[in-house]
């Protein structure tokens, strides 16, 4: 994929700029009036995913096709306005080194990044340049190592976007894959991964080893998944929990609240159920708030949602325990509308088993999401075969994972999320899975 950015007094000269130089296949990013005429970014062999993946976290904030491209366009806007202004800099150093006597590479200063890096980094080494360490003032290398350092920290930006573009003639042109890519897609199945995740992190591995392939492509899963920045425990608010039943929602809201109790006391959390439609509901929930010494709301008919948190509104942190409704019961939309028309800003997560099918997890996702989903937690990791099953559908969903659950025993099979880490998790399993594989043929044979 790549990315240029065109300026032009009028549209159709900026379009006529566009066609000479990328061709008939550009892909308009964005457009938009700038003063003194228009300002066009394209780019060529555009891909959502690659645009995804250059993005990072922010990436989830793309909603569709057009906002995605448009921030791929902001992004590259970024990129060159700071190249722009590291090369100023540049020119400052090279002149107060000029002005303070030091010998000098006799060189213009050329628009091309690749150069500008180069140059910069034959400064900081003081190779090929003439320019060594000890002529240079104080204080000029550390200036000039840290826009080294910026520089390439913006080259692997500016390459991110670019590489790809670069690579696009290799071997997987017209959407086949080449057998590294084959082998690195079945091991991601293996992993976990969908079918067609697995495809398409597989074909960004253009060429080379399969295990440069595999790192790769665990790297990219890493990127993908969002993890929530904030710790619910200290930062406090309203949280409420949404899934099926049996997916570990109360154990949860037990663990959080047991270990809130343990770091923060008693008197600042309080727990609400939602739950009035199933007898008995409300009884693990009660029991945990028994132990716990916290008092346990119940939404019904005489008492409402906001009602109950307008009372609870001097608690730092309130969970809220829901029933594992389904479209198909009375009551669904009723429970979901309560947490979304709520005057209290509830954070609302969505509770998926790992241990569930890929496909019930986005019905799942399908059935809770009009609940304004603000993440998820992923719970009986301790369960599950593989993980790439529940990370693939992170990654495809966009929720962010603020916490996961291996166990049952509270507080401690509660964790925070990070999404190394459970790549780490998800890659261990694989291999245990593979032992277990290999002794059951050894076995057999
Ligand atoms: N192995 C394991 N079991 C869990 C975990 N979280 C919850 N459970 C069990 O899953 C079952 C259903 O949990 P529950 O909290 O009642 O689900 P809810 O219907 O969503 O409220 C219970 O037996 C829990 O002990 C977990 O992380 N690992
Ligand atoms: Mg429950």
């Amino acid at each position: 994929m790549k990315v240029k950015r065109f300026f032009a007094q009028s549209m159709a000269e900026a379009l006529k700029q566009v066609s000479h130089e990328m061709g008939p296949d550009a892909v308009i990013l964005s457009n938009r009036r700038v003063d003194g005429g228009v300002e066009i970014v394209t780019a060529l062999d555009y891909d959502e995913n690659m645009a995804r993946q250059s993005l990072g976290e922010k990436a989830a904030e793309a909603t569709n096709g057009s906002r995605l491209a448009e921030m791929q366009a902001d992004q590259h806007r970024r990129l060159e306005d700071e190249l722009s202004r590291t090369r100023s800099r540049i020119q400052e150093v090279r002149e107060k080194r000029a002005a303070s006597g030091a010998r000098y590479p006799q060189v213009s200063l050329h628009e091309d990044v690749e150069y500008e890096a180069d140059v910069s980094a034959s400064l900081v080494t003081g190779q090929g340049s003439g320019v060594r360490g000890s002529q240079q003032s104080p204080g000029y290398s550390d200036e000039l190592a840290a826009m080294k350092a910026e520089i390439s920290s913006l080259r692997e930006l500016m390459g991110a976007q670019a590489a790809p573009a670069a690579d696009a003639r290799a071997p997987s042109e017209g959407g086949g894959k080449n057998a590294v890519q084959q082998l690195l897609s079945e091991r991601l199945q293996e992993f976990g991964l969908g079918t067609e995740l697995a495809g398409s992190v597989s074909r960004q591995h253009r060429n080379g080893r399969l295990e440069d392939g595999w790192k790769a492509s665990l790297k990219m899963v890493a990127t993908g998944i969002r993890t929530a920045r904030e710790d619910w425990l200290e930062a406090g608010g309203v949280y409420a929990l949404v899934g099926p039943t049996g997916s570990g929602k109360t154990t949860t809201i037990g663990k959080l609240a047991a270990r809130y109790v343990l770091e923060h006391g008693a008197d600042s959390l309080a727990l609400v159920t939602t739950d009035r439609y199933r007898v008995a509901a409300h009884e693990q929930l009660f029991v945990f708030g028994r132990i716990l010494n916290v008092p346990v709301r119940v939404v019904d008919e005489s008492h409402s949602l906001d009602d109950i948190l307008d009372e609870l509104s001097d608690r730092h942190l309130v969970l809220i325990d829901t029933a594992g409704l389904t479209s198909a019961d009375r009551g669904y939309q009723e429970q979901l509308a309560e947490l979304v028309r709520s005057d209290h800003n509830i954070r609302t997560h969505l509770v998926v088993s790992a241990t569930s099918q890929p496909r019930i997890m986005k019905s799942v996702w399908h059935c809770y999401k009009m609940a304004d989903l603000a993440g998820c937690i992923v719970t009986k990791i301790d369960e599950a075969l593989t993980l790439g099953e529940s990370l693939g559908f992170v990654m495809e969903t966009g929720l962010p994972v603020a916490w996961y659950t291996d166990g049952q025993k509270i507080p401690e099979d509660l964790h925070r999320a990070e999404a190394a880490p459970l790549v780490r998790m998800g890659v261990e399993r694989l291999r245990a899975m593979q032992h277990s594989q290999d002794a059951v043929e050894g076995a057999l044979a």
